[in-house]
């Protein structure tokens, strides 16, 4: 398998020879080969993206969703194939692939298609004159996507953009080169034309070449904060707008009336859903002294329970970290709590064998870890670790626990339960966090804006928020009566 480029409608190994393997994190074996793009393949992505720019933004709005929605419904009829080629290049649960990655993709689609012809701009009427504004495409938008919601992260970015009438060329993680190849193919047989979606492979050093390139007017990336300040700068210097979303160490918390069954729940998607790997995840488990020893006692009980093993098996509620490299970071990570005096409840050690008896030793499997006894000041309390590996802290009043949530330069996602509504609403509007949620987690409908504060990012996503991120406002005066000068 090569993993090629997607430029002017067709599958490219592009000009530059270079390539590396991409492999299966469940065992290592190889999956195939990725091309690097060079910056000749850059050009002609350029060009070929400029040209289906000037075609698609004379297209009215209804023309343009009518592609979007088309392209959704395929993503649909190829669910299976699509999420088991999301399986092999993450490593997470065909289950979760299945539920979330290749529908949530094709909702951007319909939702940002469904409001393509509804975005316009509006009318001012003056004085023997009147003034409307025009929202206008910003022209070709690049996208950068992160490993670990790879067809997920390219629609999200490729809907809106399309929807208001850009262009985008997208490069995926360097180590999940597969599925964004696929939306571009939906595109195609959509009836889009080619080169409005195009798809460079390569690593950190192609995406760069997008952010230098003149012929490109926006960036939007999903990734770690360091990248997101490198390419904040890169934009900058040519005044490009940016779209980031970045990493985040978000807290949750857990009120004593808190119904401990769903408090629980929470806590478990919040930190180990797609092994840990999600942004937003609410890493911090603040609990309330009162019911810390039960809550502990429920959450162990049910992590333990966790059905880690082959990622293709759809009874594995667990699956592989994304690669070996990130594996031993996470370790890392674990060996530092350890030493810095926190207690390893369970979990963070490389099982051998899957809950059906598998071998899977070959593979980058960490049974999921809880840590206890920890103090904020503790390296696994405040860096990313982005792996399951969860830290409990206890605390005792309201005031005490805002200060201690917020005492973090990320800003990415919150969360509280409690029964207390207005306790609940109170705490989360003095969390600094972009996207929070009330007795739930980690849930993202297409409806609500998702982004972060502080360091975890800028602009946001999803929702009517994500057209201003993707058009541009002209105003136009139009005089009505004779122009009163004084000359
Ligand atoms: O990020 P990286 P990863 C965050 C998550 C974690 C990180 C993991 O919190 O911190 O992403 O993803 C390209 N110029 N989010 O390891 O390394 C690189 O090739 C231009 C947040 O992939 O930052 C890849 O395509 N591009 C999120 C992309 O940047 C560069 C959801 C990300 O790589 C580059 C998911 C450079 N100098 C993960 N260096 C959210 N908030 O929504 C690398 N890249």
């Amino acid at each position: 398998m090569i993993y090629t480029h997607f430029i002017d409608g067709a599958l490219t190994t592009g000009l530059n020879r270079r390539s590396w393997i991409n492999y299966n994190p469940a065992n290592n074996n190889p999956l195939g080969e990725v091309c690097q793009a060079n910056d000749e393949d850059i050009e002609a992505a350029v060009n070929s993206s400029e040209k289906a720019f000037q075609i698609w933004k004379s297209k009215t709005g209804a023309e343009r969703g009518r592609v979007l929605i088309t392209a959704a419904n395929i993503l649909r009829s190829r669910l299976e194939q699509i999420a088991l080629s999301e399986t092999q290049d993450v490593g997470k649960p065909i289950s979760e692939s299945l539920a979330v990655d290749v529908s949530s993709a094709a909702d951007a689609l319909e939702y940002f298609g469904g409001m393509a012809a509804g975005i316009h701009g509006e009318f001012f009427d003056l004085k023997n004159a009147f003034g409307y504004t025009r929202r206008e495409p910003l022209g070709i938008c690049a996208g950068i996507g992160a490993w670990n919601y790879p067809i997920q992260i390219a629609a999200w970015k490729a809907a809106p953009a399309l929807a208001c009438g850009n262009s985008m060329i997208f490069k995926p993680s360097e180590l999940t080169p597969a599925t964004a190849l696929e939306l571009a193919k939906a595109f195609m047989e959509a009836g889009a034309p080619p080169g409005l979606f195009n798809v460079v492979q390569g690593d950190g050093r192609v995406g760069a070449m997008l952010v230098d390139h003149p012929g490109i007017a926006k960036i939007s990336l999903t990734g770690s904060v360091s990248t997101g300040k490198k390419i904040f700068a890169g934009a900058v210097a040519q005044l490009k707008q940016v779209t980031l979303e970045l990493g985040g160490k978000s807290p949750l918390i857990i009120f004593e009336d808190a119904d401990i069954h769903n408090a629980v729940s929470a806590a478990m998607l919040a930190n180990f859903y797609t092994q840990g790997e999600v942004c937003s995840n609410g890493t911090r488990v603040f609990v309330n002294r009162k019911i810390f020893d039960n809550f502990l006692r429920q959450l162990k009980d049910r992590t333990e329970k966790i059905r880690l093993g082959d990622p293709a098996d759809p009874d594995t509620q667990m699956g592989a970290i994304i690669s070996k490299a990130h594996m031993e970071k996470i370790t890392r990570f674990i060996d530092s709590g350890k030493s810095s005096g926190a207690t390893l409840l369970t979990g963070g050690f490389r099982p051998g064998k899957d809950f059906k008896g598998r071998d899977i030793s070959s593979g980058n499997f960490l049974a999921p870890a809880i840590f206890a006894d920890c103090d904020d000041s503790m390296e696994i309390c405040r860096e990313e670790i982005f792996g399951p590996v969860l830290s409990i802290l206890s605390f005792d009043s309201e005031e005490e626990v805002i200060g201690r949530a917020n005492n973090t330069p990320f800003g990415l996602s919150a969360g509280v339960f409690t029964n207390d509504l207005k306790r609940g609403h109170r705490v989360i509007h003095q969390l600094q966090a972009g996207t929070c949620w009330i007795n739930n987690y980690n849930i993202t409908p297409i409806e609500l804006p998702f982004g972060g504060y502080k360091q975890s990012g800028q602009g946001r996503e999803n929702s009517l928020a994500a057209i201003q991120h993707y058009t541009q406002l002209k105003s136009v005066y139009v005089e009505l009566g004779n122009v009163e000068s004084p000359y």
